[in-house]
């Protein structure tokens, strides 16, 4: 009943199956990010066009960011400039915001973005996911900084992809609950080589 074609047949059917599911595997962790490979993201600084065209803040350059392992940390590489050099003000506070939508500029960005609690309505900036704290600008007006979240993510359905980076007039400062001041600059992040 069981003859030598039926064996070779259950064989290679047994050798079809395991192809199917590797196939099938990688295909899954590719797009749902498993993958080990970086996922890049750029994010391109532009002033907010309702300051008023003598204001001393013309912010512009790239946020990139990197991360590697799902899970894993972010790498945050910011080279900004055209911070106004006459403040006293140094520090800025810096945000991951829920929407990127420039329709209006940089005003219709929503709250602070945090991934644990999508539906957080208030707009405290203490403990959330896309709370970078501040950007300090130097002597020329420039912000040359990296640093690392564990906290955001660029893999997988919570990724802070199509979402905004807003710079503050003002700096966060601990406990302080509300606004940091008006978004000065803002940018959606996108994905990226
Ligand atoms: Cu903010």
């Amino acid at each position: 009943m069981f003859g030598v074609g039926c064996l070779k047949f259950l064989a290679m059917l047994k050798y079809l199956v395991i192809l199917f599911l590797l196939v099938n595997l990688v295909s899954t962790a590719a797009v749902d990010g498993f993958s080990q490979e970086y996922t890049h993201a750029h994010c391109e600084m532009h002033i907010a066009p309702e300051l008023d065209e003598l204001d001393p803040r013309r912010i512009h350059g790239q946020i990139h960011m990197k991360q590697s392992a799902r899970g894993g940390p972010v790498d945050v590489l910011v080279n900004l400039t055209g911070f106004d050099v006459t403040s006293q003000e140094r520090n800025h506070a810096f945000h991951i915001h829920v929407y990127g939508d420039l329709s209006d500029g940089c005003k219709n960005l929503g709250r602070s973005y945090d991934n644990a609690d999508e539906d957080k309505t208030d707009i405290e900036h203490l403990g959330t996911t896309g709370n970078f704290g501040n950007i300090t600008r130097d002597d020329t007006g420039s912000v040359v900084t990296s640093f690392t979240n564990n906290r955001i993510t660029l893999k997988g359905r919570h990724s802070v992809f199509g979402r905004s980076i807003v710079v503050h007039a003002l700096p966060y400062t601990d406990g302080s609950k509300g606004s940091a001041g008006i978004h000065i600059a803002c940018c959606v992040i996108g994905r990226s080589e």
